[in-house]
């Protein structure tokens, strides 16, 4: 895929992870075959000099989403383990910002917006288009598309370079985001 890149683009890699590819703690099927899409487009972006941000989801073992805490999830990411690392062939480019989220005790943040300040950084920076992929389309990659439109950037998501946790709530999740105003590229 080949994206021109404008000054006030930016591109956000949602949670790739150890832990949810192949292998980790929460796998999400061929979640790992986003790398190799994905890093040919952090290359342009980083030749073109837009600012590219890498979320991470990076939990306290205490975490209130985890199963032995109370909640839905399998144990994952957990802050300083092998698991918690970006993908080993992910490209970190020279103009890479990490987005650290889900270090909360009281909640869970699926949205690289979420209680994060991103959105002020955005505006700060006069970002007018993001363009996301990453893991996992049905829950972080979705939330953090649909925030991004609530906060007024024309959004935009490589559908090739995400994958869900599960095919049906993965389509789910495309029609939810066309209806909002992301556009499926
Ligand atoms: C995610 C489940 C739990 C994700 C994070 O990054 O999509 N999914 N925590
Ligand atoms: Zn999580």
């Amino acid at each position: 895929m080949d994206i021109r890149f404008e000054p006030t683009d930016a591109l956000i890699l949602v949670d790739i992870q150890v832990d949810f590819c192949p292998g980790g703690k929460l796998p999400i099927e061929r979640g790992d075959e986003v790398v190799s899409i994905l890093n040919p487009i952090i290359e342009q972006a980083e030749k073109q000099g837009i600012y590219i941000f890498y979320s991470r989801d990076f939990h306290p073992r205490l975490h209130p989403s985890f199963k032995e805490n109370g909640g839905i999830w399998p144990t994952h990411c957990v802050q300083d383990t092998e698991g918690a690392r970006f993908h080993p062939e992910l490209k970190i480019a020279k103009n890479s910002v990490i987005v650290t989220k889900g270090t909360r005790f009281d909640k869970d943040q699926y949205s690289a917006f979420d209680d994060t300040g991103l959105a002020v950084a955005f505006k700060k920076l006069d970002i007018k288009r993001v363009f996301i992929g990453g893991l996992a389309l049905d829950v972080c990659v979705k939330e953090t598309a649909l925030d991004s439109i609530k906060n007024g950037f024309h959004t935009f998501l490589i559908k090739q370079g995400t994958r869900p946790v599960t095919e049906k709530s993965g389509e789910q999740a495309l029609l939810e985001m066309k209806n909002k105003g992301v556009v499926i590229i």
